[in-house]
């Protein structure tokens, strides 16, 4: 196990409302730490500029600094000796990285799109920059939300119709649920490192105060509001009893 390590430094986003991260890559990060029992320490930013690659997450440890959360995960999982995928079988494993790829390249991007673009979202995940000094909130927020839009032109899904968006998000989750398991974890009984992922994309969603139609979609199904519920009072306890933070900022 990880005793004799001190705690990894985590830099993120501070946490809103009752989910570990509105960031999908922050809370799979901090998830799978704690599915890991990898002891840490949070460091709250709101300014991903100063990250070394220009992302949160990153951390901060023996040294050394490490961003992006799957080359994260692999170097913990290398120099920790933790495996959380040992059980899975060559065609979970390959399930798992489809799974991953469709919410962390793809969904991602809608989340993007439905938090920080959509007046519904924005509402409400401005308050990310809550802890930034008043005189340089206002000014820090537009910076970024005008980064994120570049962003989504670059990767091509703000070229569409909001309704074309929507229903592109929509598609991710239909085929993943159909490749989830009956539960209580993504392939069966015990955990493994796609929960991490799958929950985080979740957290981002049926668990805020963040209306959307996909929002709707996965809050209509009750398959997924019992994972995202179960997960969160495995994962994150302290926020399982948290009511949303739905004051608009
Ligand atoms: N592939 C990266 C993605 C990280 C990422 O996209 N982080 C977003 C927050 S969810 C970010 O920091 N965006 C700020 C920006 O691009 O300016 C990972 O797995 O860590």
């Amino acid at each position: 196990m990880t005793d004799a390590h001190p705690p990894i430094k985590l830099f993120q986003f501070p946490r809103l409302f009752a989910i570990a991260n509105l960031s999908p890559f922050c809370c799979k990060l901090e998830t799978w730490l704690r599915m890991a029992r990898i002891p840490y320490q949070v460091i709250d930013t709101s300014d991903p500029r100063r990250a070394p690659k220009g992302k949160l997450p990153f951390i901060e440890g023996a040294g050394r600094r490490i961003t992006d959360t799957s080359l994260i995960v692999d170097d913990l999982a290398k120099t920790r000796g933790v495996d959380l995928d040992s059980r899975l079988d060559p065609s979970q494993r390959a399930i798992g990285v489809l799974v991953q790829r469709a919410l962390e390249q793809h969904f991602a991007f809608v989340v993007l799109y439905t938090h920080f673009i959509r007046a519904e979202g924005w509402t409400y995940a401005r308050a990310t920059f809550g802890s930034v000094p008043t005189i340089a909130r206002p000014l820090l927020a537009s910076m970024v939300r005008r980064r994120m839009r570049k962003i989504l032109w670059t990767q091509g899904v703000l070229r569409h119709a909001d309704a074309d968006i929507i229903e592109a998000g929509l598609r991710d989750w239909r085929a993943v649920l159909t490749v989830m398991g009956e539960g209580p974890f993504f392939f069966g009984g015990e955990p493994s490192g796609i929960d991490a992922i799958v929950f985080a994309a979740l957290a981002t969603t049926p668990l805020t105060p963040i209306a959307s139609p996909i929002r709707d979609f996965l809050r209509s199904q009750p398959q997924c509001v019992a994972y995202a519920e179960r997960r969160r009072g495995r994962f994150v306890p302290e926020l399982a009893g948290a009511p949303e933070r739905l004051a608009a900022v």
